[in-house]
């Protein structure tokens, strides 16, 4: 029995959907964007979380089909929001080291913004510090080519890995995710607060912009907002929920 089998059948039998989580301006409080995150239900173990199977997707070229799978059914929803008359928002999608390697994503990229007429700023794509490890000169050049379509790119769970800032800055981010461990025990704890107020002028000082993960304190949010954070993410004002419910809180501002 092989659960990475289950996985391939997923995805050719419609088991797998999105979720969107809103992203949102401290100061105003309203929805300004959102995260494509990938869900399974699969038919006898129910609910398989993306901590489980992306893992195991990686393992092989199966996690490029995926991604292009969440690139095509995200740009599709984009359309859709647009025709029901909802204002087009920003929304990002993860996309593994593995599938950053691949010339095909350029293609696939394009392809899907092209033929759901989706403005390329409105496309975020998020990768990890491994990403930009791991065969980094290939991975850059990718991401040059991303660029080139206009597509924004975000570094995510920043702060928890181990490589060097000069080396991740190499490449000129659009936007920083801050981890949420580094969120979780804000304000009280001292050190994570300075590493925030420092992350923010950096970010500020480079021109990138800031987004705080798993902001589920009012506290939290309020120190964020003092300090200037631009977007912050987080059960606090949501979670990932259905692309219908997704419509809803945008129409409503959150
Ligand atoms: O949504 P949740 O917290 O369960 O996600 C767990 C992990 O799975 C996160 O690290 C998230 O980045 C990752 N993830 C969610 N959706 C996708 C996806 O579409 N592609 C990839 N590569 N990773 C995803
Ligand atoms: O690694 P990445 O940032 O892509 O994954 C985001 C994950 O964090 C998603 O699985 C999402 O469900 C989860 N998440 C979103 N908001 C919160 C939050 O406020 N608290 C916690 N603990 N997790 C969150
Ligand atoms: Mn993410
Ligand atoms: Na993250």
């Amino acid at each position: 029995y092989s659960l990475e089998k289950d996985l391939r059948n997923a995805l050719q039998t419609n088991q797998l959907f999105i979720e969107y989580q809103p992203k949102v301006s401290p100061e105003t409080q309203l929805l300004t964007g959102g995260e494509a995150l990938l869900r399974w239900k699969h038919p006898k173990l129910g609910r398989v979380s993306p901590g489980e199977f992306i893992p195991l997707a990686e393992e092989s070229d199966l996690i490029c089909h995926i991604g292009d799978w969440v690139i095509e059914n995200v740009c599709r929803q984009m359309q859709k929001w647009e025709s029901e008359g909802l204002p087009l928002i920003p929304i990002s999608v993860n996309i593994s080291a593995l599938h950053l390697t691949k010339v095909d994503l350029i293609t696939k990229v394009k392809q899907a913004l092209t033929h759901y007429h989706i403005p390329p700023y409105l496309f975020e794509i998020e990768i990890t510090e491994t990403s930009l490890i791991q065969s980094s000169e290939l991975i850059f050049s990718r991401l040059e080519s991303l660029k080139q379509l206009g597509v924004r790119i975000s570094l995510d769970d920043f702060g928890v890995g181990y490589s060097s800032l000069t080396h991740l800055l190499k490449f000129k981010l659009d936007a920083l995710k801050i981890d949420k461990s580094l969120i979780a025990n804000l304000p009280q704890k001292k050190e994570d607060s300075i590493i925030i107020s420092t992350l923010v002028r950096m970010a500020k000082g480079l021109g990138i912009s800031l987004v705080a993960e798993g902001v589920e304190t009012t506290a939290q949010l309020e120190y964020l907002k003092q300090e200037e954070c631009h977007f912050v993410q987080g059960y606090l004002f949501s979670q990932p929920v259905s692309p219908l419910n997704f419509s809803r809180l945008v129409k409503k501002g959150i």
